[in-house]
């Protein structure tokens, strides 16, 4: 398979390339191989040589850098987080059945994945720059070119300044210990724990400091929330709600869907995420559709963004079963019933309970 991903990866597109992999994939690891891992591009890969890498940093600044590789290597500390990405389309799938959504990938379970990043906290580089008074985004630029955003224009996006300068943010340059691949950024990409991975700009050239937010086509006008009512082929700059934090979302991954599973305890594993700085504070699974609920018990998470593994040992007769669950996060927010009341025109954010359909035979 291309870009040194595993055979069984499901390929949406190839150019650009997007391809996740399939659920028992994903819940092989806790942190996600990086054969493993989704790709979403929307535009050619480019081929940005290290030596050549410059990093632009401006806007708003009182001392305007431009780095190397190596003066961000040598300049500022190194820094290790495991984060979970999921990209803001993840479970489009599950929307389109409520309603089709003409002209988007239609990801499954699998447009998320947890890694270890290491790099430098964006926060340093900015304070290295200085910030200048009235700034409050931080917008990133990338050379890939898309074709699907109108104009077609290079990939970019912001966040707002205060999630830029806390210590979060990476400027990443390796993913589970080995160096960036090409296909994920190399040889540097933004990494912004928590938000949708739209904000998690790969192969990242300049980073610009600004009053407002980029107005990139896919910060201004694509990743928002549009009304169910509105019709996204007219959409504009500055139409409906920019995606940042995402919401808390889980997913049942073992047992594979349609398994054939041997009466007696189950047990069913997954993940849940919650986005942005909760953490998820409970998962509860149902085999009655959602008319009872038990507690998961929760793996330890290697650190605050990771996504956290559950697990949960059913008592299932024969016949069919359909598992049911759904996470908490810290604020007390948990996932919606079901996609009917999330659908938006362009599918993003489906965070519904997750369900998952298997038999059971006799022992
Ligand atoms: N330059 C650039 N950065 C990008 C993208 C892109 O197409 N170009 N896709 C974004 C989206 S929508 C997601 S979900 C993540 C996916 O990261 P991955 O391909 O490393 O999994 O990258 C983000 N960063
Ligand atoms: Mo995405």
């Amino acid at each position: 398979m291309i870009w040194g991903k595993r055979g069984d990866m499901i390929v949406h597109s190839t150019e650009p390339l997007n391809v996740e992999p399939p659920r028992a994939a994903l819940a092989e690891h806790q942190l996600t191989g990086t054969d493993t891992f989704y790709v979403r591009n929307h535009g050619p890969v480019p081929d940005v040589h290290p030596d050549a890498w410059q990093l632009q940093v401006g806007g708003m600044v009182s001392r305007p850098l431009e780095l190397s590789l190596a003066a961000l290597k040598d300049g500022f500390a190194h820094h290790d987080m495991v984060a979970a990405l999921q990209c803001a389309g993840n479970r489009r799938a599950g929307l389109m059945k409520v309603r089709d959504i003409p002209g988007e990938t239609p990801w499954g379970p699998g447009a998320t994945g947890n890694a270890r990043w290491t790099g430098v906290w964006l926060a340093d580089v900015l304070a290295a720059a200085g910030i200048a008074p009235g700034a409050e985004h931080v917008a990133f630029a990338a050379p890939d070119i898309s074709g699907l955003a109108s104009p077609p224009q290079p990939f970019g996006a912001s966040v707002p300044l205060g999630k830029a300068t806390l210590g979060e943010v990476l400027l990443a340059w390796a993913m589970n210990g080995q160096p960036l691949p090409q296909v994920h950024g190399a040889p540097v990409r933004v990494v912004v724990p928590g938000y949708i991975g739209a904000r998690s700009v790969k192969w990242v050239e300049r980073v610009t400091i600004q009053a407002q937010p980029s107005d990139s086509y896919f910060q201004a006008t694509a990743y928002r929330l549009l009304p169910a009512e509105a019709d996204p082929s007219a959409a504009g700059p500055g139409d409906g709600l920019a995606l940042g934090p995402v919401a808390v979302n889980a997913d049942i991954l073992t047992p594979a869907e349609h398994d054939r599973i041997r009466a007696g305890p189950v047990t069913v594993a997954g993940y849940a995420f919650a986005g942005d700085d909760r953490y998820v504070a409970r998962v509860d699974v149902s085999a009655d559709g959602g008319r009872s609920w038990r507690q998961a018990r929760l793996d330890e998470q290697p650190g605050p963004w990771s996504w956290r593994r559950w697990r949960a040992t059913l008592d299932l007769p024969p016949g069919p079963a359909q598992v049911t669950a759904r996470a908490w996060d810290s604020a007390a927010g948990v996932q919606p019933e079901n996609e009917a009341h999330l659908w938006n025109p362009k599918g993003y954010g489906n965070n519904a309970w997750a369900r998952l359909r298997f038999t059971v035979v006799p022992p």
